[in-house]
């Protein structure tokens, strides 16, 4: 069998989904390939913290109605270190931004509800996925469907497929730079129905390991601890998790805590990843399939946001227009805001977490770096600007 579309999006992640439904709503025909069912996609617990431009595009994709009526605006967070706790005021070092916070899932669910609504084209659990003559006029995906290939010819190809996507995969080594850091560490993450332990969020920076308490609703809360990457899932009874995660947090927030049965829980390994460039002729990559930040800073999802925000106009200048510039810069503009993004949360990760082999001089840095943040205003201006979200 054979189809035709504009664009082929590989991936059907918050990415692959938004520009879907951007570009439906302005008439570019548009096919989204899936590797998983949609109920696997919605059961993949993930980012919590969506910045105001990423809000203002859900909004754009006529997706919004939920998030404005279900999330919550959180105008600061709490930085706490060893039992000295500290709000970051956001809206007031920034002249009155903030976050929403809402879940991943639920944001995921609302595109693919409006994907459907609109009859677009979201095939799931397709097999062996490949792509086909980039660099010529006539790109064309494959993939198999049971016993049959399928192959969809197209204008341009977005590869919105994830870190472990097959896109990226598909440009060539000799072309492809990519810049990698691991740390040697992980997030233990927990979801359960309790209510959050408070009203913002709380990083906390201890001797024991990083802790943090999110949420997603008022009777739902998010805790993630730090573990080493030995560490597996079976390593933590529900008990075990909520004594450690007590252990991290100043005294008065830990006597406070609410706990409950995990119904989720989860280990992810932190990993800064850049890959240059992202086009590659008429392949496009978005999101995770190009960029991976530790979840420290907040950035990773909102870091699609800007790809896809950049992507969306640039297709639309070249369908609408007949205008490639934006195409053209794509690679550029988005890495520019991207390595923002990967400052960033490198530099929270290693202001927050323990690293096993620091040595004092290491520990004696990022004591003063804690203690210079909250003694100046510029230095809190920065941590603000750059967590509500740098411009698109
Ligand atoms: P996704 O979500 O990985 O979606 C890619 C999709 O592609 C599919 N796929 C394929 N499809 C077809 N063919 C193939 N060969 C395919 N290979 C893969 C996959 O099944 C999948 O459905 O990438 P996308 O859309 O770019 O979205 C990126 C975000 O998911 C990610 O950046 C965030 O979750 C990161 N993140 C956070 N970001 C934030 O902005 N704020 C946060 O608070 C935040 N917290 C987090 C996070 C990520 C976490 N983990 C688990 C990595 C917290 C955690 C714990
Ligand atoms: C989350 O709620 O999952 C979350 C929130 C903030 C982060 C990372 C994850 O920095």
């Amino acid at each position: 069998m054979s189809l035709k579309t504009k664009v082929g999006i590989i991936g059907g992640g918050p990415s692959g989904l938004m520009l879907s439904q951007l570009l439906d709503l302005r008439g570019i025909d548009n096919i989204v390939l899936e590797k998983h069912s949609r109920e696997y996609v919605l059961g993949r617990i993930r980012a919590g913290v969506l910045e105001h431009g990423f809000a203002e595009l859900m909004r754009e994709a006529q997706c919004g109605e939920r998030m404005d009526a279900e999330g919550e605006i959180h105008e600061g967070f709490y930085i706490a270190d060893n039992g000295k706790m500290q709000r970051v005021d956001l809206a007031g070092h920034t002249g009155g931004n903030s976050v929403v916070v809402y879940g991943q899932t639920e944001l995921t669910r609302d595109l693919y509800d409006a994907r459907e609504k609109m009859g677009g084209n979201v095939i799931h659990n397709v097999e062996d996925v490949k792509l086909n003559d980039l660099k010529s006029d006539a790109p064309y995906i494959t993939y198999r469907d049971g016993d049959e290939i399928i192959r969809i010819d197209c204008d341009y190809v977005i590869g919105a497929d994830g870190f472990h996507g097959v896109s990226r995969k598909s440009i060539p080594a000799d072309v492809l730079q990519e810049y990698e850091k691991v740390y040697p560490f992980g997030w233990l993450g927990v979801l359960s129905r309790t209510k959050p332990v408070s009203p913002e969020l709380v990083y906390a920076k201890n001797d024991r390991g990083f802790a943090l308490c999110s949420m997603r609703s008022q009777v739902l809360s998010r805790y993630y601890i730090q573990v080493p990457l030995t560490d597996t899932v079976e390593d933590w009874s529900d008990d075990a998790f909520w004594d450690e995660l007590k252990a991290r947090l100043p005294q008065d927030v830990a006597d406070a805590l609410e706990t409950g049965p995990s119904i989720e829980k989860s280990i992810a390994p932190l990993r800064s990843f850049v890959a240059e460039p992202m086009r590659y002729g008429n392949l496009f990559l978005a999101g995770d399939a190009a960029h991976i930040v530790p979840p420290t800073g907040a950035r990773g999802l909102n870091s699609a946001a800007s790809d896809i925000y950049y992507l969306y106009h640039a297709m639309v200048d070249h369908y609408e227009n007949s205008d490639d510039t934006g195409l053209e810069n794509y690679s550029e503009k988005a890495l520019a805001r991207i390595w923002k993004a990967q400052r960033f949360s490198w530099w929270m990760t290693s202001l927050l977490h323990t690293f096993p082999e620091s040595i004092s001089y290491d520990s004696k840095l990022q004591k003063t770096d804690m203690e210079y943040l909250f003694s100046s205003e510029a230095a809190l201006t920065s941590l603000a600007e750059n967590y509500v979200g740098l411009p698109f």
